[in-house]
């Protein structure tokens, strides 16, 4: 790709990781063309890694869909009208909720990478049908780290990586998965400068590892054990920091027990890193002025998932490593993913705080966090005659027959469903059980932006404008939102009309006459963000009806964070802070700072008696004392241990469907140790069969040093059929979780293991 000189360059970001690099791009027709990082972008200020490149791979995909599809009784999928789907999608959704109550219906979405307005419009569809379960991706990766971060500091907090004397990352390779702004940079300024240091706890040398100053190379799924050592380390030999822990904390009496009791050299060989390296590590972290910490899938995707966020959180507040530059820090968010999460997104009544009331799951009875229902429950929640289950499913913007575990199982639930509606731009897996499709508009064909906004202390959001007008055939998720609640009878002109000629006199005056309509119209406040679509909407630069959920948000960001947004510079009155940074975030196409923030507001931020950060959770005891008592448990006829689903260069989860657009070595290859393919006599590039307990598929193998014995990677998001431009369907690759198990999951956050599934492997073919 060569720019051309003559022609513009448009402001965007890339939507692969929840980083959001700020992007310029050159199209042409409906192609982009050429891809740079945009040096105005205040997070990312011109940062990108390789994969942007490749974004036109999903905008051009031959698998777009253009009409809503219906499914036919043999399976088939025929093309039909707008009217019709909405017609009949919200005739079948009412006669549901008349019958089963609004319960009966799980909403899944919400959670993805690029695309998080349309999550503020399903909101309003909720509301409107009585929702009360839903679910997403986070609640199969992220709520045990929630519920652990609720429980310990009342908040969530991020690591100033920039800033950090040390940097600690367990189960992350942020290399590849990024994770914080202009990730390889911070990582290669760390690994330069001889006064600070990486640590690594990661079985696979990553590429992450490789940089490490101390790379703790645990066995698989013994981070438990890593981690309560590395504890115990700094309780036994005195290293804790105690007037920080008496001035800032509860419960150091309670945990301080369990941790002078843990045989430091047994946890040492259980985990396989020797003990003396384990002393240096934890020696590094106490001795730091700053530390900043990180966790991600291979400890929460594995067994512990929940003990392991706990004791990784204790390892920086024994050693003080909060509330400072260059530790970890609670960020203001501009709209928190948990009360999106919550069905809280864009409404009045996201001002309240939530009760405190326990919720469960109507089926299984699986605690229900941040509002979602565990992912690995939903089969069993659906697959029963249990009068509470649930009978449809709206799936949107998300691919839970491929991402979630055991996708036959997934497969099954969704066809028991009498109802299934998946909102998507592509004919993915699920779209293929589901009984409606409904095509999105592309991320580059509407407004768009998400609330992965977790930087500290200035923190920013970006607005991204349309690249394109939206593909024949489709329409953004507020306009179909829109159209169901208006077919469901919930709004109509009459709820619109006042509001629609305030639009148009100016912000200040939709400001008020929002608020009065709200006070007496329940409608409007109920189902405000498709009020503000219909009415804010068309009052706004075309193509950025669908911002206008985000006037909502900005109104409620001011008035709970109204010194962040001051030193932002939106301050004065809430209404007139909150129309300011509406219409900054609309005329700022590179993004902006929105929330600025000083060290001590991170223990305003600790929402917890006096402030204090709580060093004991009571209810993970158990699991504790039972590491100490059992080894891990071992399956003898699936002797390898199997992580399914690394982040490579070539991965970005099933965002791109063509895989064509990978380049280098082979597509989905597992990676095993040269000892494993000694014994098993396989070289790089020979077909293994690789089998699990609950499937078995066809491997490439690539035999690297950088894997422990016995421990064998899978790609993430592979092995997806793929309709091509000749209407063939490829599959290349192997999809991960045809091997995976719903059963396998943390006790109390219900998250999978899928960094730790048994696994067999027989030589199939050998290579060319
Ligand atoms: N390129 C690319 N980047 C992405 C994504 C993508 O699809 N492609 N997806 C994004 C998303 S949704 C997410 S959630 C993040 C995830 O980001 P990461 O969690 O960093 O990604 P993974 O490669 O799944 O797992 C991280 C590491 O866990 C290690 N691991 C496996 N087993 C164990 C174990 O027993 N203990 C420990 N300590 N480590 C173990 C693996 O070797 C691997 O290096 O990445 C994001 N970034
Ligand atoms: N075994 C195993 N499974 C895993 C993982 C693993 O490591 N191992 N990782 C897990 C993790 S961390 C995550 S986050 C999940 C991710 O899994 P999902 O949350 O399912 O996300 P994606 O696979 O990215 O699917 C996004 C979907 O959105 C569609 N889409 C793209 N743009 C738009 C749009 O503008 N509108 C609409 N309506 N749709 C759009 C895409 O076509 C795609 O089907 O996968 C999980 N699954
Ligand atoms: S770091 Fe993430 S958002 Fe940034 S360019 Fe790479 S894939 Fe895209
Ligand atoms: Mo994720």
């Amino acid at each position: 790709m060569t720019a051309d000189r003559d022609q513009p360059w448009h402001k965007t970001a890339c939507i692969i990781c929840a980083l959001n690099c700020g992007l310029e791009v050159q199209t042409e027709g409906r192609r982009i063309t050429k891809i740079r990082g945009d040096d105005d972008h205040p997070v990312s200020k011109g940062y990108v890694c390789e994969k942007s490149q490749r974004l036109d791979y999903y905008q051009n995909g031959a698998d777009r869909l253009t009409s809503p599809m219906r499914r036919r009784p043999d399976g088939s999928y025929e093309a039909i009208d707008w009217d019709t789907a909405i017609r009949e999608i919200a005739q079948k959704l009412k006669a549901l909720k008349e019958r089963h109550g609004g319960e009966s219906i799980l909403y899944y979405g919400g959670a993805n990478q690029g695309s998080h307005l349309g999550g503020t419009y399903a909101d309003s569809t909720q509301k409107a049908l009585g929702i009360k379960y839903r679910s997403n991706a986070l609640a199969q990766e992220k709520t045990g780290e929630f519920w652990v971060g609720g429980k310990m500091l009342g908040t969530g907090a991020h690591g100033d990586f920039e800033h950090c004397e040390v940097a600690v990352f367990v189960g992350k390779n942020p290399w590849h998965s990024h994770g914080f702004a202009r990730t390889r940079v911070v990582l290669r300024e760390i690994e330069k400068d001889p006064n600070r240091s990486l640590v690594v706890i990661d079985p696979r040398v990553s590429e992450t590892a490789a940089m490490a100053d101390f790379h703790l190379q645990t066995r698989p799924g013994t981070d438990a054990w890593c981690l309560a050592a590395l504890a115990a380390i700094l309780v036994q030999e005195d290293l804790v920091a105690k007037d920080w822990i008496a001035g800032h904390t509860t419960g150091y009496e309670q945990i301080a027990p369990a941790l002078r009791t843990i045989d430091v050299p047994r946890y040492a060989a259980t985990c396989g890193v020797d003990e003396e390296l384990l002393r240096r590590a934890a020696r590094r972290i106490a001795a730091a002025k700053s530390v900043a910490m990180m966790e991600d899938l291979g400890i929460q995707m594995n067994v512990h998932s929940t003990l392991n966020s706990y004791l990784q959180r204790l390892v920086w507040l024994l050693t003080g490593n909060y509330g400072r530059e260059g530790t970890n820090n609670a960020f203001v968010p501009f709209l928190s993913l948990a009360k999106l999460s919550k069905g809280e997104g864009a409404s009045k009544s996201a001002a309240r705080p939530a009760k405190p009331v326990e919720r469960r799951s109507p089926v299984v009875g699986a605690k229900i966090i941040i509002g979602l229902i565990p992912c690995n429950v939903i089969p069993e929640e659906i697959l029963t005659d249990h009068p509470k289950r649930y009978r449809a499913m709206w799936i949107e913007c998300s691919n839970p027959v491929h991402s979630l575990a055991d996708s036959q199982r997934m497969r099954e639930a969704i066809r028991a469903l009498e109802l299934s509606v998946v909102v998507d731009v592509a004919m993915t897996e699920t779209a293929r059980v589901a009984d409606y499709v409904l095509p999105a508009s592309s991320q580059f064909e509407k407004a768009d932006a998400t609330f992965f906004n977790l930087e500290f202390p200035r923190n920013g959001f970006h607005l991204r404008h349309p690249l394109f007008a939206p593909l024949p055939g489709t329409l953004p998720e507020a306009e179909i939102h829109a159209r169901l609640i208006e077919a469901l009878g919930e709004l109509g002109e009459r709820d619109y009309a006042p509001l629609r000629r305030a639009a148009r006199l100016g912000r200040l005056p939709f400001a008020l006459a929002f608020a009065w309509a709200s006070a007496r119209n329940p409608r409007v406040a109920r189902y405000a963000s498709v009020v503000l679509y219909r009415t804010l909407g068309p009052a706004l630069p075309p193509g950025l009806e669908p911002a206008a959920s985000l006037w909502g948000v900005a109104q409620m960001y001011v008035r709970s964070n109204p010194k962040a947004a001051a030193l932002a510079g939106f301050s004065g009155s809430p209404i007139l802070a909150g129309n300011r940074l509406f219409d900054a975030i609309l005329a700022n196409t590179s993004g902006l700072i929105f929330a600025v923030s000083d060290y001590a507001d991170s223990w305003e931020a600790v929402r917890l008696p006096d402030h204090r950060i709580n060093l004991y959770l009571a209810e993970l005891m158990p699991e504790l004392e039972r590491i100490d008592r059992e080894p891990l448990p071992r399956d003898a006829e699936y002797p390898f241990i199997l992580s399914a689903g690394e982040r490579r260069g070539e991965t970005m989860n099933t965002l791109v469907r063509d895989a064509s657009w990978h380049r280098k070595g082979a597509y989905g290859a597992l990676r095993l140790s040269p000892a494993d393919a000694g014994l098993l006599g396989c070289r790089t590039g020979d077909t293994l069969k690789l089998s699990t307990r609950r499937g078995s598929a066809a491997v490439v193998a690539e035999v690297t040093d950088i894997m422990r014995p016995g421990h064998i990677s899978l790609p993430n998001g592979q092995g997806l059929d793929y309709r091509s431009a000749d209407g063939r369907v490829v599959r290349a690759g192997a999809a991960p979780n045809e091997l995976t198990d719903v059963a396998a999951r943390d006790f109390l956050a219900g998250t999978p293991w899928h960094k730790h599934v048994p696994a067999r492997l027989e030589l199939q073919g050998e290579g060319p």
